[in-house]
């Protein structure tokens, strides 16, 4: 026959006195091991106690809101294990402690900081080390950086502390809980005492191509808003199990802390993830039969390349592959048209010439794209829902001017952004652009570097062509391209011309938000503008 066994909180620490915030189980429920019994919080962290061994509750002696410490009795269970042994389960079980969203530091012991909750990434290398053996960090700090084939995620310090242990390195494979350092967090650090599993929320940061993180695998769910969602490891566990993307899910508990009950209110309420749309090509299923929903397509064609002659095979590289997968689907969700549109830049191009040869010595040069951005913000803001988004049924009309422009690095395309382009000098933007061009081509951009753009600019006129589709960097509407200028011969009445320094301009646009006599209103204004930057006064 089984024995009442006493659950008591196990060694959480020097935390003491934790309110408890949720209840998990109730008198008669039957738990698994390793279940999650009781969530603990503290101003510094979130800690679910689970069950040390499996069984039946039969008594609580805990609500919400008691204060509890190591040792406090939460619950009498009746053991499953028949051995009749009061087993020391508060030894058996380790909370598992989630930082709350403030950037707070954790009193002393240490803490094993683990891998958290990464959606359905499994067996990802760690690409970058941030840290070493004695490094003080802060809440919030990176520590490391994984990277899948479809985002790059920095896992950041879950508490403040110091590195006393990395228990991995560069290009170790690493899923959801493993254990990756010990953090000495406080007076205490010099006892590694508290093998605490710290799983905190990792962000997920937005990779390359100016665009947003790419989302987990097959899920359906924003994992970047996943990571951050505020809510303990159990809830995590039930919202993976019950398919409920926790960014959507507004918390009801303390600090607005996401608890069970909202979960499966959720979940109730039909607000499971959206099934994943196919990123891969060809690979959907049929559910336009259902509506038109999907994209029917036939399966991506299977060939042996080598029965036709010699191939070689080449992995892309981690920008291609993000830049891929955000391209195709700002190109398969975004009903894309294309304008286009000359300017006459032959007084312009004079101009630019006669500038840096008097800016010769101040060491910059500038091209035409500066002048492109100036005129892209000044007709932006003649046509403000070019600088817009669609955040469902509305526009969000941006009262800011983050330009992004393409850069061509040896890895793939990046989009840098000049923020605030409006309140810059051409001079100033020449300079921006060219850092931020550097640092693309050596690999050394910076997520936020990429991020907040309203409107991008690509441009191949170093390089060759006349027009091209450019594809909208998402979730912006509208993407102006442009090519080589070239001299072409004008006539304005048909019968004298004259040989103009010609700019192809490509402009593509979001039809669900622009009509096409918007856009061809924006070219024109657009074009003016290159032809005659006095207009800018106007
Ligand atoms: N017509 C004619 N010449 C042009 C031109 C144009 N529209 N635009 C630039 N040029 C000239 C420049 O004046 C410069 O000439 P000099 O060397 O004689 O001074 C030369 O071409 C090279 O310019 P640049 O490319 O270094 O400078 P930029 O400011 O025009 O562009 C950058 C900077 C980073 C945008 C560019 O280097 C780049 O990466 N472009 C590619 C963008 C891209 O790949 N877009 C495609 C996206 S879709 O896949």
């Amino acid at each position: 026959m089984s024995q009442a066994i006493e659950v008591k909180v196990p060694d959480i620490g020097d935390f003491k006195d934790i309110p408890v915030i949720e209840v998990f189980v109730k008198v008669g429920d039957t738990v698994k091991a390793e279940d999650p019994l009781i969530s603990l919080e503290s101003d510094k962290a979130t800690m679910d106690v689970p069950a040390p061994v499996g069984g039946v509750v039969k008594e609580l002696r805990v609500k919400v809101g008691d204060l509890l410490s190591e040792g406090s009795l939460i619950m009498l269970f009746a053991g499953s294990g028949g051995t009749g042994v009061a087993a020391a389960p508060a030894e058996a079980a380790k909370p598992s402690v989630t930082a709350p969203p403030s950037p707070v530091s954790a009193p002393g012991g240490t803490a094993e900081v683990r891998i958290p909750d990464i959606g359905d990434f499994k067996d990802i290398p760690i690409i970058e080390i941030f840290v070493k053996v004695g490094d003080t960090v802060k809440a919030e700090d990176p520590l490391l950086s994984l990277e899948s084939d479809k985002a790059t995620m920095d896992v950041p310090a879950p508490l403040g502390g110091t590195v006393q242990q990395i228990l991995v390195k560069l290009g170790d494979t690493v899923s959801e809980g493993t254990a990756i350092m010990v953090l000495g967090t406080g007076a205490a650090s010099g006892a590694p005492t508290v093998a605490a599993s710290v799983a905190s929320a990792a962000a997920p940061a937005p990779a390359a191509a100016g665009a947003a993180a790419a989302p987990g695998p097959s899920s359906g769910i924003d994992e970047a808003a996943f990571a951050l969602a505020y809510a303990g490891p159990a809830v995590r566990k039930l919202a993976r199990e019950l398919g409920v993307d926790l960014g959507k899910v507004t918390g009801t508990g303390q600090h607005g802390r996401i608890v069970s009950d909202d979960v499966q209110s959720f979940a109730k309420g039909g607000g499971r993830a959206p099934a994943p749309t196919s990123a891969a090509p060809g690979a959907s299923k049929s559910a336009g039969a259902g509506g038109g929903g999907g994209l029917d397509l036939l399966p991506w064609p299977k060939v042996d390349f080598a029965k036709f002659g010699p191939v070689e095979r080449k992995d892309q590289s981690r920008i291609k592959k993000i830049s891929a997968a955000n391209l195709h689907r700002n190109w398969v969700v975004i009903p894309h048209v294309t304008t286009h549109d000359e300017a006459d830049i032959t007084d312009l191009e004079a101009f630019r010439v006669q500038m840096n040869k008097e800016l010769e010595k101040s060491g910059v040069k500038v091209s035409m794209l500066p002048f492109m951005i100036k005129a892209a913000v000044n007709t932006l803001k003649k046509f403000p829902e070019f600088n817009a988004s669609l955040d469902g049924d509305q526009l969000v009309l941006k009262n800011y001017w983050h330009i992004g422009f393409a850069a061509d690095t040896p890895n793939g395309l990046v989009v840098p952004v000049i923020r605030d382009a409006d309140r810059k000098t051409i001079p100033e933007i020449t300079k921006e652009m060219g850092e931020l061009a550097k640092l693309a081509r050596d690999g050394k951009l910076k997520p936020d570097q990429m991020q907040g753009g309203s409107f991008t600019i690509s441009s191949l006129g170093g390089i060759g062509g006349i027009y091209f589709t450019p594809i909208i960097n998402a979730p912006e509407v509208a993407i102006m391209g442009v090519c080589k200028s070239y001299w072409k011969q004008h006539s304005s009445d048909g019968k004298t011309s004259s040989w103009r320094l010609t700019l192809p301009l490509s402009l593509s646009w979001d039809h669900r938000v622009i009509d096409g006599a918007a856009a061809a209103r924006f070219n024109v204004h657009f074009a003016n503008l290159l032809a005659d930057m006095r207009r800018l006064m106007f």
